[in-house]
């Protein structure tokens, strides 16, 4: 085989809406991940890293000599970074290939292959190496996992959906040597999650199966990665890390020795385990983030969050007392939750002792049920598409059906301003006063985002309200058909919904 010349591009933030948020990572570790196993896989092939994360941008990079573009995106660094996609289409070789992965080719396939030759919809080490040994093989594409992209005849095809088994891979520490000092190191230990929540489209990319690396192999990785960038602080990024007990106890005794320091993902029942909690917190995992969403018991059913609501509070409150700091996305945007219900909420989070609540708005995609056969709770037509904002949960992205979609923003911003002043009463160890000052520093730095999405949201919704704030439906859905209309029928044409096989692999 030629030796391949490959540049892996992870598109970053727009400048107006960073992620202003504690949790706020230096690189995503998915390309990491696959540009790892590529280099692995093609111990002869050059790849490099474009993190736009760190102000790296592609026509830094020498763009005509590559023979693969990989390119890694959300929703928000996709619609901040067209221009950047332009330039690649442009100023690449005409017979480079670019392969699109992540969670935003995942779930807008149609939209990725605008600038892609092909998107990837779930895991993506494995098809990118079937798909680039396909291609220099000259061999069809069709055996290719996971792998999306327009055929002959002007149709979008949608391939087979593969779940892996256990995945030794680790991320090559060379992709990091251009690393400014890092406050965490994003790293993941195990993939998929057992749990069905309603909203969560983590699944559908990583699958139910829970699935780890073992102990001894993440020590490895994490050693390199320290001893190549200085961070000693790991973003682990599973999606509920300690869906395994007897797995946690193994991570807590092998990095026993070791001086770092973690943050994972959890539910709020690893309070019921205090033990645990604190074998692990030897170990370095002195902060969560659990997906708490809302003290509500309707919202929580909505959810399908399968938690008992009632001990929710005292499950936080002991994280507290053990000193443990709970960060968790809140989300809003639900029929049932009014300005009221918000202040409440936003409240209870003082309360409850959660450190770091991010107060966020409900999101979906458009056309995940016609294409994927997934369940959708938001219609189509309430969802704003194509902008910067768009799944960035902190900016609002739906047309809520009892509030205009400014007012939800305006109470996500003073959802901030009641809890801080709550946990600023409640607290008194000044530990914990001083996080949450710092806390309070990096809500600040994302105001004026917020402030600018008003503006904007006041403009788009004016059509689509009555005086006292009810969705006018009928009128939104016929503009969303004469705008998308063609787009869904098109994609009606890939639609999987009816492949019984497709469906069931999908969802697990
Ligand atoms: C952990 C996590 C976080 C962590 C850390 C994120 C990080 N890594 O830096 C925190 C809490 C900080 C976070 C924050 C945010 N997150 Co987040 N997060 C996740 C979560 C649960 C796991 C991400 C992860 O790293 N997984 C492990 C790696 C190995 O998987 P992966 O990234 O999906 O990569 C695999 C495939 O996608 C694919 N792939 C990825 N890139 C590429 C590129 C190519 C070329 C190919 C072929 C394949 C490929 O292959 C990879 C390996 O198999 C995902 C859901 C998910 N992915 O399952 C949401 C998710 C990615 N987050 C999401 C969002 C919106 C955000 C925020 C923007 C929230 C906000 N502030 O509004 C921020 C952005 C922060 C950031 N740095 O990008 C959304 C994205 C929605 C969208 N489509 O745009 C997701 C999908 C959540 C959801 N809705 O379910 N997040
Ligand atoms: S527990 Fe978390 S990762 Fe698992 S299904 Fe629910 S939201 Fe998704």
């Amino acid at each position: 085989m030629r030796k391949l010349n490959i540049l892996c591009v992870q598109l970053g933030f727009h400048e107006a809406y960073p992620d202003a948020s504690t949790l706020a990572t230096t690189y995503n570790d998915g390309i990491y991940y696959v540009a790892s196993f590529v280099q692995q896989e093609f111990p002869d092939a050059r790849v490099e890293m474009c993190q736009m994360f760190w102000g790296e941008k592609p026509d830094d990079f020498p763009l005509a000599a590559y023979d693969y573009i990989l390119i890694s995106a959300l929703a928000t660094h996709f619609w901040s970074n067209i221009e950047a996609l332009e330039l690649i289409k442009r100023e690449k070789r005409s017979d480079c290939v670019v392969i699109m992965g992540g969670p935003h080719a995942a779930f807008a396939p149609y939209e990725a292959l605008r600038y892609a030759d092909y998107a990837v919809i779930a895991e993506g080490e494995i098809p990118s190496v079937q798909l680039i040994r396909a291609l220099e093989a000259g061999d069809p594409v069709t055996g290719v996992d996971n792998l999306a992209y327009i055929a002959a005849d002007g149709r979008m095809v949608v391939g087979q959906v593969a779940r892996y088994g256990n995945i030794a891979n680790a991320i090559n520490p060379r992709l990091l040597a251009r690393a400014p000092k890092l406050h965490w190191a994003t790293v993941s230990m195990s993939r998929g999650c057992p749990f069905d929540c309603s909203f969560c489209y983590a699944i559908r990319l990583l699958g139910r199966k829970f699935r780890t690396k073992t102990a001894e192999d993440v020590r490895g990785e994490l050693d390199a990665i320290y001893e190549q960038t200085g961070c000693n602080r790991f973003y682990v990024t599973d999606l509920n890390f300690t869906t395994r007990k007897n797995y946690c106890r193994e991570i807590a005794q092998t990095f026993r020795d070791r001086n770092y320091k973690f943050i994972a993902m959890s539910r709020v029942n690893h309070a019921d385990d205090m033990d645990l909690v604190l074998d692990l917190k030897r170990s370095g995992f002195e902060e969560y983030c659990l997906g708490v969403e809302s003290e509500d018991p309707s919202v929580l059913k909505a959810f399908n969050k399968r938690v008992d609501p009632s001990e929710q509070t005292r499950r936080l409150i002991r994280f507290a007392e053990n000193d443990i700091a709970i960060h968790s996305a809140i989300i809003f945007g639900l029929d049932v939750q009014d300005r009221p219900a918000i202040e409440a909420t936003a409240q209870w989070c003082a309360e409850a002792r959660i450190m770091h609540p991010v107060f966020v708005c409900l999101a979906e995609y458009p056309f995940q049920d016609l294409l994927y056969g997934a369940r959708q709770d938001v219609e189509d037509h309430r969802i704003i598409m194509e902008v910067p904002t768009y799944q960035h949960y902190s900016f609002v992205g739906i047309f809520p059906r009892r509030m205009r979609p400014s007012e939800l923003q305006r109470g996500i911003l003073d959802s901030y301003d009641i809890f801080f002043k709550r946990a600023f009463e409640i607290e008194q160890r000044p530990q914990r006063r001083a996080r949450l000052k710092s806390y309070s520093r990096s809500v600040d730095r994302g105001r004026a985002g917020m402030e600018q999405h008003i503006r904007f949201l006041e403009d788009l919704e004016k059509p689509y309200y009555t005086a006292s704030g009810e969705l006018k439906e009928d009128r939104l859905k016929a503009d969303f058909d004469s705008r998308h209309g063609e787009l869904r029928d098109w994609l009606a044409k890939s639609s999987k919904r009816t492949d019984v096989e497709f469906v069931k692999r999908y969802a697990r």
